[in-house]
């Protein structure tokens, strides 16, 4: 590659940053079942010590991702202990997730449940939340609702709308003023008729009405098939109201399979969308990029060590659009030359210039290989096992 080309993917490396998420490191399973694995972490020291060893051997993965239920077993009361953990092996607590789906008193939705204490206490745990992300000295709260009906008539969609929105404002006004709060919207699952904040659309007007401080989170994995992801980002770009990224690829529904493993052209085209928007707006787009994927049949680490490497190939690929071609392409109307610069910028192969990068940076060159070799899978399972082996749920 020219090294006019591998001095701008060492510019969009620098920038780039991607936050993993704590639940990427338990075992997790699909609804008919867990496949164990003896190196799954059980406790948040384990999932700090293993996101350690992604950001270590990558670099780029400096927070990790917190589920409120999952990982702070005593609310607010866990926050000193999460935060020294963090601090153990080198990372740092990132976006807080709100649990608002598991609990009995969810059954029927949280912020939408016509049951007033049932959404007294969704408002409860969203506070909390913002409490713990204080704490921590965590930006963003993440908030993903399982809000919905499977079936006609079964509930009334304008009611439960007016609840989120009066949800919404009420936990807007407990940030402080450098929290965001980031809307995700998912189409169905687990709801199968509706679900309240169906798509980004919905996301932006409930975002708008809870406050300045709220943005839309776009979960790659939540959108009907062949929905241009990309174009709505660019209107999210353009709106100022794109808050972030839970990243992670799809073929079917919200499949949660690693990043560019099924359409990795999709995933420069977003990533396109934000470079191109930066160089036209002369300024860096505040997104938080974070993957949300947990796998059940791949090792874990290794999973996210890969999406990781995906991420940032695709993200340099992205920044290698000559944008006063594309430019000059559109507006001549010149449609080949036009797609001809993302084909061209796509079609590189920009891993001998992130290897460089890395090396640069005193990483490993290859940070799946350097893994493999650090014998830490062995380890830790051999310590997890016996833990990991009887804990074995069944479907029914
Ligand atoms: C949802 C959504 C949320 C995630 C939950 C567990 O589909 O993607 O972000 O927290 O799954
Ligand atoms: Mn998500
Ligand atoms: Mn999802």
């Amino acid at each position: 590659m020219e090294s006019r080309l591998t001095e701008k993917v060492f510019k969009a490396l620098e920038t780039f940053r991607i936050e993993i998420p704590s639940w990427g490191f338990a075992n997790t399973g699909t609804r008919f079942g867990k496949f164990l694995q003896a190196a799954a972490a059980n406790t948040i020291e384990e999932k700090f010590s293993d996101a350690g060893q992604v950001h270590s051997l990558t670099g780029v993965c400096p927070t990790v991702a917190l589920h409120v239920l999952w990982d702070f077993p005593r609310g607010l009361g866990s926050v000193g202990e999460v935060a020294a953990l963090a601090n153990k092996y080198g990372v740092r607590p990132g976006s807080i997730n709100p649990n608002l789906f598991q609990d009995q008193h969810y059954k029927f939705g949280s912020f939408g449940n016509p049951d007033p204490k049932a959404r007294a206490e969704a408002l409860e745990h969203s506070k909390d939340s913002i409490a713990i992300a204080g704490g921590l000295k965590s930006r963003d709260i993440s908030f993903w609702f399982a809000d919905g009906s499977n079936y006609p008539g079964s509930a009334n969609i304008r009611q439960r709308k007016k609840w989120f929105e009066e949800c919404l404002r009420e936990s807007h006004l407990a940030l402080s003023p450098d929290q965001r709060m980031l809307v995700e919207y998912k189409p169905f699952e687990p709801a199968f008729y509706h679900t309240d904040i169906a798509d980004w659309g919905m996301a932006v007007l409930l975002a708008r009405k809870a406050g300045s401080q709220a943005k839309v989170l776009v979960d790659t994995g939540h959108h009907y098939l062949s929905q241009n992801i990309e174009q709505i980002v660019a209107w999210l770009l353009d709106e100022n109201m794109l808050g972030g990224f839970h990243f992670n690829d799809r073929r079917y529904a919200d499949d949660d399979l690693t990043l560019g493993s099924i359409d990795p052209y999709q995933v420069f085209r977003i990533f396109h969308e934000i470079l191109f928007f930066e160089w036209e707006a002369g300024k860096r787009a505040d997104i938080a990029y974070m993957i949300d994927q947990s796998h059940n049949l791949k090792g874990k680490i290794e999973a996210m060590i890969q999406t990781v490497t995906m991420a940032q190939e695709l993200f340099a690929k992205a920044a290698l659009v000559d944008y006063d071609q594309l430019v000059k392409a559109q507006n001549a109307a010149d449609i080949v030359a036009a797609e001809s610069c993302l084909q061209d910028a796509f079609a590189n192969d920009v891993r001998p210039a992130i290897r460089a990068w890395r090396q640069s940076k005193g990483l490993p060159e290859d940070p799946q290989n350097a893994f493999r070799e650090s014998g830490y899978l062995e380890r830790v399972a051999s310590e997890r096992r016996a833990r990991n082996m009887s804990n074995a749920g069944s479907y029914a």
